[in-house]
């Protein structure tokens, strides 16, 4: 039985952010297929009292520990491996930062913009699109301009920060109805960096349930 048990399935960038991170640090897991296209699982009541009482994926099951919420998940790595960790308390406040920017404005947006235009039955009110849209564009923007400063978000070093800000970034373009890279280059080249880190896979690749059956 492998150390990590990951719960998830392909289309959650909240999850990839953990399977990314999992197989960056090369360490023993499995992913724990979680049917939220055809069972919507985390929003039955049985789950919710047995797994996730926030209803949520990503959850991370390791020696009895059960976490959620893939900012704590990846401190809880990070602190646990010493790999991608910020250094000293000005960093660590500082991931802490991009990551809650992150959940909440980048990818917290993104995340619900492709559900809704792709998943969703309807799919999202147009006034609802292009609210989540303008959202979408300004973040893109303030990391576009973070990433002109230094190679990656803290520094010279990649950090649980950009393995959360890549959370939904590598899905494809006609998912979202816009190309991020092709719009952004230094998020483009920031996206090529982070590819390039041994360990790394595409969320498609990484967890199961693509195509959604
Ligand atoms: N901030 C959370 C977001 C988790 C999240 O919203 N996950 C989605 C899947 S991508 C979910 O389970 N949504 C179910 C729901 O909101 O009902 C994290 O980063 O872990």
């Amino acid at each position: 039985m492998p150390e990590y048990t990951l719960h998830c399935f392909a289309q959650s960038g909240n999850a990839y952010r953990v399977a990314l991170m999992l197989n960056l640090i090369g360490a023993d897991w499995q992913p724990q297929f979680v049917d939220f296209f055809g069972k919507g699982l985390p929003r039955s009541p049985e789950w919710r009292a047995d797994v996730n009482e926030m209803g949520e994926v990503p959850v991370l099951d390791h020696n009895g520990k059960r976490l959620t919420q893939s900012g704590v998940i990846l401190t809880y790595l990070a602190d646990k491996t010493g790999t991608f960790a910020p250094r000293g308390e000005d960093e660590r406040l500082e991931a802490l930062r991009w990551i809650i920017f992150d959940n909440q404005k980048l990818n917290g947006y993104l995340g619900p913009y492709r559900f809704l235009r792709n998943f969703a039955k309807p799919a999202g009110d147009p006034a609802a699109m292009a609210f989540l849209k303008g959202r979408i564009d300004n973040s893109l923007g303030i990391l576009e301009k973070r990433l002109a400063r230094a190679p990656f978000v803290l520094g010279d070093r990649p950090t649980i920060a950009d393995i959360s800000l890549v959370g939904y970034l590598y899905y494809p373009a006609e998912e979202f109805g816009f190309d991020i890279p092709a719009t952004y280059p230094n998020i483009a080249a920031w996206l090529e960096r982070m590819k390039a880190l041994p360990g790394w896979a595409h969320p498609y690749d990484l967890m199961p349930g693509h195509p959604i059956a």
